[in-house]
């Protein structure tokens, strides 16, 4: 079987491809697992998407835990397992988001599947990509509620490993600033590609976890919705965390896709200003996502900064849809609208 063992990490026993049940937040959903020959345990590990793995880190901080196991396949014992059920869904999504919109196959772009640990810590209310051991990782929330692991996170976090495998942005300054941006939008994009009625697609961060109550955290038609965000660019700003100089990007993403002004998403309402007072119009969600991830993979790199990743868009827009198209002109407006000029 060592076509199974194609980009695994580690050396394992054989096994072979199934297709399991779980339960999940989001319902009932199909799993896919390996069947180890030597225990006869199926395990979670996705051989359709590089051997991509989930662990039980039993709240430790460190190292990879155990990886879950089921006699069965169905994956509805509750318990320590939701959790792993759910990170195992999660990262399947994002993977076929990427590889669907993207053509991208894994953080890493070569096939190779990563890793998800769950329970991690106590009472820790976040997830985040560890680029040691390679994994997201997810906490069990205020009180261990295990609602940190959503469609969002999971995407936000496994594109903070594509970030790193591409254009690698710093994550402090400006740089950090558009890293945070790239998670966060390309979390957006996951979920309206996902189309899961459980977590309809939205451009709010945060909405379905229990880190601060049942309202968004976020909102990338205004983000300074949040008390602390910016909505629009300053010198300076690269002083400020980097979820907060976020702002300025994720505010652009929305107004590229979907313009400016009032207007309802999935049942979401929108209100997205402009620092010039200039109405932009938007091309729809599925340039725009092509167009960020173009920039992020073949123009952007450790240093880009605000200037930089306006002129990155601009060329990513020029190399899919020319320098005089529509999609060119309005990431220009884009910027503008946010103070990039
Ligand atoms: N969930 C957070 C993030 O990915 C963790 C962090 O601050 N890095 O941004
Ligand atoms: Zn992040």
């Amino acid at each position: 079987m060592s076509g199974l063992q194609a980009g695994s990490a580690s050396a394992r026993s054989a096994g072979d491809p199934a297709t399991g049940t779980g339960c999940s937040s989001y319902g009932t959903v199909t799993l896919d697992t390996t069947r180890n020959t030597t225990t006869g345990l199926y395990e979670l590990d996705d051989p359709r998407r590089g051997n991509h793995r989930t662990y039980d880190m039993k709240g430790a901080t460190s190292g990879n835990g155990t990886l879950f196991t089921d006699a069965d396949n169905v994956w509805c014992e509750g318990g320590r397992q939701s959790a792993g059920v759910d990170a195992h869904y999660v990262q399947a999504v994002v993977w076929d988001y990427y590889l669907g919109t993207h053509g991208r196959k894994g953080v890493h772009g070569d096939g190779r599947g990563t890793c998800s640990r769950v329970h991690y810590g106590n009472n820790y209310a976040n997830a985040f990509w560890d680029s040691g051991s390679g994994c997201m990782t997810y906490g069990d929330g205020a009180g261990n509620g295990r609602t940190v692991i959503t469609i969002e996170t999971g995407a936000h976090e496994m594109t903070h490993g594509v970030t790193a495998a591409t254009a690698n942005l710093t994550y402090s300054g400006e740089s950090g600033g558009l890293n945070e941006a790239t998670s966060t939008i390309f979390a957006a994009a996951a979920e309206f590609f996902a189309n899961n009625p459980a977590d309809p697609g939205d451009y709010l961060t945060g909405e379905r976890t229990d880190v601060s109550g049942t309202t968004a955290t976020g909102w990338m038609d205004k983000p300074s919705k949040d008390g602390r965000s910016k909505d629009y660019w300053y010198p300076g700003i690269g002083g400020i965390d980097v979820h907060y100089s976020s702002g300025p990007a994720n505010h652009f993403f929305y107004l590229l896709a979907e313009g400016s002004g009032p207007k309802v998403v999935n049942g979401v309402p929108y209100d997205s200003p402009t620092y010039d007072g200039k109405p932009v119009k938007g091309i729809g969600r599925s340039a725009a996502e092509r167009i960020w991830y173009r920039a992020l993979t073949t123009r952007m790199t450790s240093n880009t900064d605000y200037a930089a990743a306006r002129g990155a868009t601009l060329r990513a827009a020029a190399d899919l849809h020319g320098a005089s198209s529509n999609e060119y002109a309005t990431v220009a407006a884009a910027w503008a609208a946010v103070n990039v000029k």
